[in-house]
């Protein structure tokens, strides 16, 4: 043991094998702006700018003032000339003599977007293709001793994909030959490997950057590199099995004649403080060959470590695990974490269809979370650690335990991995293609191949990852003939030689461990039956579901299909006007028919299904003042976003352990679409662009609480209680307390219990079912036609100790546009700093103690200029007096807060006394406090 502890030590000490110099910082970058628009005409103007690395183009100009802040107005539109340029980017820098002793010299870029020439000292030393991939190039015969010139010369990825797309075109088309008009975005995304999305998206704009997006690096090496070490951990009976592998890159030296290295390998796992777990081998490398993968063994009592769990299952036990390799000439050391679990996706034989659920160390766990897209638009944005941690903390204190990497976007950083393997966030890793067909030529199969093995080896030891999955939504391209591909077998043959041929077979192959499932959404292992297309992948009885549906009512139950597996449902809202004011021109874009609000918009016809969705429960406020009525929508479309989001995810869940006649439920999972924003715009996410958490956000701490107690209105008017629960144990003598209260009394006007409730361990179950017309009636809400309208229904649930075990839930018997709501005043008292012991955060905690004399519903509270979020929000008052407490996120005052909390509630906004009137100058204000980049 001490013989490995001390050659961990020489690593750390003398890691005379390699040394490594960052070329991140400072760059210089030439770009020809004559295509600015206002530049157009006569100009011939290369400038120079200085860049950034990690970077991009956009914000690199943007830094220069060269263009305006992209995220304002239409500067998605006008600053597109920059993704139409060549740029050149430059580094001159310095090594000494004793770096050069080493017997090769490489030059690693973790991250180039996308297409470049890349050369050293005037000498061509590479070319990029591929944004997702690790470029490694051997530069030991260029690189010399003090002044170096490094440049890389980038093709606009505009003008590449175009290029592709005629050449393809020759032999036949791969649709979409471009976005719809709405997106004000670029064709032909598909033909490049690149942020699909980066080319615009129904939520987002185009910015087709260009730029060295991540780290760039100077090693040098003697023997050995080591590119990666990765780990297959099994389980079997009372025992880990981890195999190391260990991806080696040998030196072959044209001067010196050595066939053969000989070294000594050892991987540690640290188990505790004192314990160490480890295994060696001594192994005689062949150097002709360049790329060497030894393995090693390690075997891990199960008692010795503990289990990774999911966020509300249990803790995220993490440990290290180093591999060193000695040579003659020294020793190198890779240190990795891994986490110690078992994950399986069980399809199995139901009487209709299969199974679809994730079983995690033998626990069948119902999958909660939200799907992300990339943090930024620029890719160089996207892995901010204030940005990072702010979206996956928001999604673990909201009982999130999953979490869809989307296809159109990026694999995300090392970052992102390591804070959900901290965070207890499982990830459903898509590769990245998304809604498109894409080609299959020899270079794009060749260039995905690698994409697939560095992304695979790069990942796969965050025990946080549960699935590989192929793409998103081309199955069902292809099968709903989205993109005009009709019955042409050409894109079939396509479909299954991406996906199947190659993902699927090569991702089997490099990951034997996790599943792997072909398309989302799709009928799960049932494909393989047929081969992967030609059948409705949308089956309630198979694999997963994508649901959307902006015609009928979001908070009518009975609409949401009884699926397997619910990964993407949303419905668009648009985030705060504080939000919003940071983007727009002056305050006549603050309104609901601006040019700004429909140059947002990119779905098409997105604000007339928003109108319509709301006005199914709302009557939506017009005062002729626009700033008013624009914050008034602006709240209406994220309660109704909200209320539809929980009642289809409570549908899912109350579905968790049952069929219908037609063998549809035992659903297991719902993501709904989507976590985060890239710009301030309308879109279906609970967290916008500056971080705030929409309404929707806050509902989702309630709706994915690991109890809920939850109402199914069928169309007939029978209604249901369930009550639903994760826990992985059972609890006797709970409570089921329904009241109901006429609107204009906070007394109920009836209240009733059901009691001595059992409530099995990890299932969903129906407690009781009545018709709530007559109900109503028997009750005292008024004669059959007014009671639906008089009265509104709250559920409790609690424990044998009279504690609530569950969030309150509510019954809305009618749309609450026909509802009686009355007036209700609301004020508002802010407390001196409540900061409880125990807290994380190193800012000051408030209490709020709001006070009304009437019921009022979606009690709002917004901070215009501090950062931070409310313990609740959005929500109802049945009680006089109310505490909710602001957890700050930054130093603030109580004079601050009282300057810059906004309370809305629906009685002020249909009573038309709405506190934004005074508002101009402050939503001026927003442009300068907040950065948008
Ligand atoms: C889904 C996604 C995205 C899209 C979203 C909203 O189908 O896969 O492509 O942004 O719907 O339309």
């Amino acid at each position: 043991m001490k013989f490995f502890i001390l050659i961990l030590w020489i690593s750390f000490l003398i890691n005379i094998h390699c040394q490594f110099i960052t070329l991140n910082g400072a760059w210089r970058g030439t770009i020809n702006i004559c295509h600015k628009k206002e530049l157009f005409r006569g100009c011939n103007n290369n400038i120079n700018f200085s860049a950034t690395v990690p970077g991009g183009i956009y914000t690199d100009l943007y830094r220069n003032n060269i263009i305006e802040n992209n995220l304002f107005g239409r500067n998605d539109v006008n600053n597109r000339w920059v993704g139409n340029q060549s740029v050149v980017y430059t580094k001159n820098f310095n090594v000494n003599s004793d770096f050069l002793k080493a017997r090769k010299i490489v030059l690693i870029f973790y991250g180039i977007d996308t297409f470049s020439n890349i050369s050293l000292n005037g000498h061509m030393i590479g070319q990029t293709s591929n944004m997702f991939l690790r470029y490694i190039f051997d530069v030991t015969d260029y690189i010399k001793e003090d002044q170096n010139l490094l440049q890389v010369a980038f093709r606009s990825a505009v003008k590449v994909a175009e290029d592709l797309y005629d050449e393809q075109r020759k032999n036949y088309i791969v649709p979409p030959v471009c976005v719809p008009k709405e997106y004000n975005g670029q064709c032909h995304v598909n033909h490049i490997r690149k942020m699909q999305a980066s080319f615009s998206w129904d939520w987002g704009p185009a910015f087709p950057s260009v730029g060295i997006w991540r780290n760039v690096e100077l090693v040098s090496v003697n023997d050995l590199l080591i590119n990666d070490v990765t780990t297959d951990i099994r389980r079997e009976k009372d025992i880990w099995n981890i195999l190391v592998t260990i991806f080696l890159e040998t030196t072959q030296s044209k001067k010196e004649n050595l066939s053969t290295i000989s070294c000594h390998v050892a991987s540690i796992l640290h188990v505790s403080q004192n314990e160490l777990i480890s295994n060696t081998s001594e192994i005689i490398l062949d150097t002709s060959e360049k790329y060497i993968n030894i393995n090693i063994s390690l075997t891990v009592p199960a008692d010795a470590v503990e289990n990774w769990w999911p966020n509300g299952y249990g803790k995220q036990h993490l440990y290290h695990l180093t591999t060193t390799v000695t040579t003659a000439n020294g020793v190198l050391h890779k240190r990795i974490r891994v986490g110690f679990r078992t994950v399986e996706l069980v399809e199995e034989l139901l009487e209709k269809g299969l199974s679809f659920y994730f079983r995690v160390n033998d626990v069948p766990i119902f999958a909660k979370g939200s799907n992300f897209i990339p943090a930024s638009v620029l890719p160089e944005l996207g892995s901010k650690e204030d940005t990072i941690r702010h979206l996956l903390l928001s999604a673990k204190e909201t009982h999130m335990n999953m979490l869809r990497i989307w296809g159109g976007g990026v694999y995300e950083s090392k970052l992102f991995y390591d804070l959900a393997d901290e965070y207890g966030i499982m990830l459903w890793q898509d590769f990245m293609f998304a809604c498109a067909m894409y080609p299959t030529n020899d270079s794009f199969l060749k260039n995905v191949e690698q994409e697939i093995l560095q992304n695979v080896i790069r990942l796969k030891n965050h025990p946080s990852i549960v699935l590989w999955a192929g793409n998103n939504e081309n199955e069902a391209a292809l099968y709903g003939n989205w993109y005009g591909t009709g019955s042409a077998r050409i894109y079939r043959e396509d479909y299954v030689k991406l996906y199947v041929n190659l993902l699927k077979r090569e991702v089997e192959r490099l990951d034997p461990v996790r599943p792997f499932l072909v398309s989302s959404p799709g009928n799960g292992a049932y494909e393989e039956t047929y081969n992967y297309t030609g059948v409705n992948p949308y089956s309630n009885l198979y694999g997963d579901v994508h649901y959307y549906n902006y015609i009928r009512n979001g908070w009518d139950i009975t609409q949401y299909p009884r699926t397997r597996f619910c990964s993407e449902y949303g419905f668009q809202s648009w985030p705060s006007i504080y939000t919003i004011a940071t983007a727009v021109e002056n305050a006549k874009d603050l309104h609901v028919d601006s040019d700004f609000v429909k140059h947002r918009q990119h779905l098409p016809f997105g604000n007339q299904y928003m109108r319509l969705l709301i006005s199914h429960n709302f009557v939506i406020p017009q005062n002729n003042d626009s700033v008013r009525d624009f914050a008034s929508y602006i709240y209406l479309s994220q309660i109704n976003q909200a209320v539809s989001i929980r009642i289809q995810t409570e549908a899912y869940r109350q579905a968790k352990s049952e069929v219908n006649s037609i063998g549809e439920g035992m659903t297991m999972g719902a993501l709904y679409w989507q976590l985060n924003d890239v710009w301030q715009a309308p879109s279906w996410s609970s967290i916008d662009i500056e971080g705030r958490w929409k309404m929707l956000h806050y509902y989702a701490k309630d709706f994915f609480a690991p109890i809920i107690v939850t109402p199914h209105l069928s169309i007939s008017n029978e209604l249901s209680i369930y009550i639903v629960s994760d826990r992985l144990y059972t609890l006797t003598n709970c409570t089921v307390e329904i009241r109901v209260y006429n609107w204009k009394s906070m007394t109920p006007v009836f209240a009733k219990s059901f009691n001595d409730i059992i409530i099995e361990s990890n299932k969903a179950m129906r407690i009781t079912s009545f018709w709530l017309d007559e109900f109503l009636v028997q009750v005292g809400c008024g004669s059959l036609e007014s009671a639906k309208r008089s009265c509104i229904a709250a559920l409790f649930l609690t424990d044998k100790s009279g504690s609530l075990i569950a969030p309150v839930n509510y019954i809305y018997p009618d749309v609450l546009k026909n509802a009686d709501i009355p007036v209700a005043n609301v004020t508002m008292e802010i407390e001196e700093n409540h900061s409880l012991p125990g807290k994380l955060s190193n800012y000051p905690d408030f209490k709020f103690v709001l006070s009304t004399d009437n019921i009022t519903l979606f009690v709002w509270l917004e901070m215009s200029n501090i950062r931070g979020r409310f313990s609740e929000n959005g929500f109802h008052m049945f009680e006089r007096k109310k505490e909710i407490i602001f957890h700050a996120h930054e130093g603030t005052t109580i004079e601050l807060l009282r300057s810059n909390i906004r309370l809305a509630t629906l009685s002020d906004i249909y009573n038309a006394r709405s506190n934004f009137d005074d508002d101009y100058s402050v939503l001026e204000k927003q442009k300068i406090y907040i950065n948008c980049t």
